[in-house]
């Protein structure tokens, strides 16, 4: 599909937003591509309760990217592999570099709803085996990029967002397409796969604010099969 279809697809899908919110609130963005509005709230209190206890395990940090540059989101792990970035490049290893300990173990209620999430949007049996949890303060971006570190695309990725809201610049298969952007806020859940795998895409700044479950911050889960 070319990026104007794209486009075009996805704002009919907006013009026409209260038939999209009648269908359990999923908006597909393109084909392989779901904003399942919400999806998380259900889970909230455990999900915000194993979020304390992956963080106290493992603290969230600002790593340095192979450029050399801080990222301004602090990141951390929990799974059988982490993502980590460095001088030396990107990569999923099993232990955290700053303890040199395993990650956490992912929640039940993480691997839950990534699962039933991806289920939702047409892809069953979604095992992950690593969940990155980036934190955003206020300014935190992600600038554009893919997501190409995985050992095979055939996996969805998940991603629950929590707390403050953002908007998600959606772009395409190629860094020079126009960006489509969406507003995420908490409890929302995208899903990611097949042809739209490979998207480029990336988080504007986040505005200051507050938010009862996380405070200044937002946070994201992002689930994938790494190896
Ligand atoms: C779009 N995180 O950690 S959600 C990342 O909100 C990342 O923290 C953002 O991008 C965040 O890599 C965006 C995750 C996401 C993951 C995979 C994608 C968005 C994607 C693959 C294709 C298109
Ligand atoms: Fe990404």
């Amino acid at each position: 599909m070319r990026a104007e279809e794209v486009v075009n697809r996805t704002f009919n899908l907006f013009e026409d937003k209260d038939t999209a919110q009648c269908q359990s609130r999923l908006e597909e963005l393109c084909r392989g591509a779901v904003v399942l509005r919400a999806f998380a709230l259900a889970d909230e209190a455990p999900v915000l309760a194993a979020l304390d206890e992956v963080t106290a395990d493992a603290p969230p940090r600002h790593m340095v990217t192979p450029g050399g540059f801080r990222m301004s989101v602090a990141l951390t792990n929990c799974g059988s592999y982490g993502w980590v970035t460095d001088h030396t490049g990107y990569r999923y290893q099993a232990s955290d570099p700053d303890s040199g300990k395993p990650w956490p173990r992912m929640p039940d209620v993480f691997r839950k709803v990534a699962r039933d999430a991806a289920a939702r949007a047409g892809f069953e049996n979604f095992n992950p085996d690593a969940c990155l949890v980036n934190l955003y303060q206020p300014g935190a971006r992600v600038s554009l990029h893919q997501d190409k570190n995985e050992r095979d695309f055939s996996a969805p990725i998940v991603s629950v967002s929590l707390g403050l809201p953002a908007v998600f610049l959606w772009g395409g298969l190629r860094r020079q397409e126009r960006q489509v952007r969406v507003q995420l806020t908490h409890g929302d859940v995208m899903v990611w796969g097949g042809p739209a795998r490979l998207y480029f895409h990336g988080v504007r700044p986040v505005m200051e604010g507050y938010h009862p479950a996380t405070g200044r911050l937002r946070i994201n889960l992002t689930f994938r099969r790494a190896r």
